[in-house]
């Protein structure tokens, strides 16, 4: 039987990658030097992608492959995929939840400890002389038993404030509607009270064209010049305009970001800045989450093509 021809819109891990390439013939298409030329070549033979988070498949590449039957989502996120044009045809959708849950929420406790305490900074102190020459580092913010807000108390979330009660923090959060399981958090609906809450404010929310800028002017002013703003979860949560003037008038104490808009080209006012933390979205990237996150795409496709049910469906 012949191996179905799947898509690739960016690259996998090795050990993914070969296992991909014996059951499948794989298309490279963030290899082609002309995509359109690529896609006219090898589009009507495609049944599934296999994309990653901030990829997606977008209509327009939808449209290019008239046999396309499943796109299997590298990642948690699925905002990247026009999910209307997936419905209209009857495309399936799947992402992998769970698997990486953990890592993400220590990401997000990380930077907030990095960028509250100043190591990156402190490290630099030791390595440029600093310290011999200047003596002291300049003190720091506490972390412990400060007020933490998390916006969006699903999956992610939930970890996030689990591992802020370990530093005995006073957590809120924000969401639809109030958690049954959110023991011992208070609920505080609108995001803007959220934010004047807290010292530390986590954005954990699934993106959608609703979120879509929910962290907006008024939040970020609410949560003011001794706050700190931490993103795990997609730049299009926050107004990024509003987060950069904020951040450039110290308006805004600090960010720690993981996420941006036009990633992996962010806009250059953020590395202007000495009072944002970046980092390349990496929430999910640790050997052990990769490699679960690419065993459930491998395992969603071959349900796919047995006919089995799909293992984490979103469509
Ligand atoms: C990945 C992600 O970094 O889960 C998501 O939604 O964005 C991340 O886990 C990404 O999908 C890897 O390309």
């Amino acid at each position: 039987m012949s191996k179905p021809d799947i898509l690739m819109t960016g690259p996998y891990p090795e050990w993914d990658q070969v296992e991909l390439d014996a059951h499948y013939t794989v298309h490279k298409l963030f290899e082609a030097a002309d995509r359109d030329a690529f896609l006219n070549q090898h589009g009507d033979k495609i049944r599934a992608i296999a994309t990653r988070g901030e990829l997606g498949a977008s209509a327009e590449l939808i449209g290019k492959l008239p046999k396309l039957e499943v796109i299997c989502v590298y990642g948690v996120g699925f905002d990247a995929v026009d999910l209307a044009a997936c419905r209209a045809r009857g495309i399936r959708v799947t992402n992998t939840p769970d698997v990486l849950t953990n890592d993400v929420a220590d990401l997000g406790v990380a930077m907030m400890l990095v960028q509250s305490r100043g190591i990156i900074g402190a490290e630099t102190w030791v390595k440029d002389g600093s310290w011999a020459e200047k003596g002291l580092y300049p003190l720091k913010r506490r972390v412990w038993g400060r007020k933490a807000g998390v916006l969006g108390l699903g999956r992610i979330g939930f970890e996030v404030a689990k591992r802020l009660k370990g530093f005995d923090m006073d957590i809120a959060y924000s969401d639809v509607e109030a958690k049954p399981y959110a023991d011992g958090l208070t609920y505080i609906a609108d995001p803007v009270e959220l934010a004047r809450h807290a010292d530390f404010l986590f954005i954990t929310l699934a993106a959608s064209a609703v979120t879509r800028h929910i962290v907006s002017k008024d939040v970020i002013a609410a949560l003011g010049p001794e706050g700190m703003l931490i993103n795990i979860s997609r730049a299009s949560n926050i107004d990024e305009e509003a987060l950069l003037e904020a951040l450039e008038n110290r308006t805004l104490g600090s960010a720690a970001l993981d996420v941006f808009e036009g990633e992996p080209k962010l806009n250059p006012r953020f590395l202007q800045l000495d009072n944002v933390l970046v980092q390349p979205h990496h929430a999910s990237g640790t050997i052990e989450t990769r490699k679960a996150m690419g065993k459930l795409v491998r395992d969603n496709l071959a349900a796919h093509f047995a006919g089995s049910a799909l293992l984490t469906p979103v469509l």
